[in-house]
């Protein structure tokens, strides 16, 4: 079968699969999983406030944030469609402190599924796209119950990440490291159906995405770089730039794999604890496994994303993915200024 727009994103992966002579059907199976449990959280969302699922659930997360009704109830969804086929050898969910034990009696895949299950929750209650993202990593080879340490490994090591965008249209966007394709949930017929195969990030762009708020903050090359930008035509980048952000990291990458940009939450001085706000193994290395994949860059400023060696399941890093001729600039001022 020859993969086209309009194919289910079943038939997709399994065609995949089918091209690689080690193959075993497995990561199909994880990733139908995944599907299910998306579909689920996009039907929650859905419903917003006639279902009763908006507002705070009461509780904080691991990492001391309060959590919303929607946040947990995801993480339930994403949870009980993985852990009980047999599909995966263990789960770890950014909602959950430590890696998350499979039910007694299930057997054991050969894959660590990690994943975020409601990225920008602070949208929630106000109606604006959230997302899920997920990675995949192999097991280690002669481990039986995999423990944290096991999960952390570099961004590099990912089979497939990918993350799903609830917008004005539900889209599923995936890598196994063949490139980067897009489906779009049909409503009618509950599939998710390929509609942007092979996404390549344009390498120029004239848009950025930070949270300004924090400029007073920032290290002095993350400074130099967005008060050039907004120097526009009368500064020394010589040309008007435009900035958007929607504070939901799913919508901002997305955004820029559609039509290029810069995107980056840097390291600034309010927690010296935190070294940035988003999290390596949730957001930071699935995104930019994506992100390389469709031609662009991402970057700590210092070091490549996915090369970074993990400390541990909640660790925080600084981030600047996107368009690589912009990532590559600041990249560039980093390094003039450790000169
Ligand atoms: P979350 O996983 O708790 O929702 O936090 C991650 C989100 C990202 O989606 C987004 O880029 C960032 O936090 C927004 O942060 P801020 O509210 O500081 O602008
Ligand atoms: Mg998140």
């Amino acid at each position: 079968m020859t993969i086209t727009v309009g194919t289910t994103i079943t038939q997709f992966i399994i065609e995949r699969q089918r091209a690689l002579p080690e193959a075993t059907g497995e990561l199909t199976s994880v990733l139908n999983d995944v599907v299910i449990a998306c579909k689920g959280i996009a039907n929650a969302i859905s419903h917003g406030g006639l279902a009763g699922v908006l507002g705070s659930a009461g509780t904080d997360n691991v990492q001391g944030e309060g959590q919303k009704k929607l946040d947990v109830l995801s993480n339930d969804i994403f949870l009980k469609a993985n852990e009980w086929a047999g599909h995966v050898a263990g789960l770890a969910s950014e909602e959950m402190e430590d890696v998350v034990p499979l039910p007694n009696g299930v057997s054991r895949g050969k894959y660590l599924l990690l994943f975020d299950p409601l990225d920008g929750s602070s949208n929630i209650d106000v109606n604006v796209s959230v997302g899920t993202i997920f990675s995949i990593l192999r097991s280690p080879e002669g481990v039986d119950l995999p423990r944290a340490e096991h999960f952390l490994q570099p961004g590099t090591a990912q089979v497939c990440a990918g993350y799903v965008i609830y917008g004005p249209a539900t889209m599923l966007v995936l890598t196994t490291g063949d490139g980067v394709h897009g489906f779009t949930l049909s409503p009618g017929i509950g599939e998710f159906l390929l509609t942007h195969p092979d996404m390549r990030i344009p390498e120029e762009t004239t848009e950025f995405a930070i949270n300004a708020s924090n400029m007073r903050f920032w290290e002095l090359p993350m400074r130099r770089y967005i008060d050039e930008c907004l120097a526009g035509s009368d500064g020394p980048r010589g040309k008007n730039f435009n900035m958007r952000w929607v504070a939901s990291m799913v919508a901002d990458v997305h955004r820029i794999l559609c039509r290029g940009g810069i995107f980056t939450y840097p390291l600034d001085s309010r927690e010296p604890s935190k070294p940035g706000k988003l999290r390596l193994m949730y957001e930071v290395n699935p995104m930019s496994f994506i992100v390389e994949q469709a031609g662009g860059v991402s970057s700590t400023g210092r070091q490549r994303c996915m090369e970074i060696t993990p400390e541990g399941l909640h660790q925080r890093v600084p981030v600047v993915l996107g368009s690589k001729s912009e990532v590559e600039r600041v990249v560039g001022y980093y390094r003039d200024a450790a000169d």
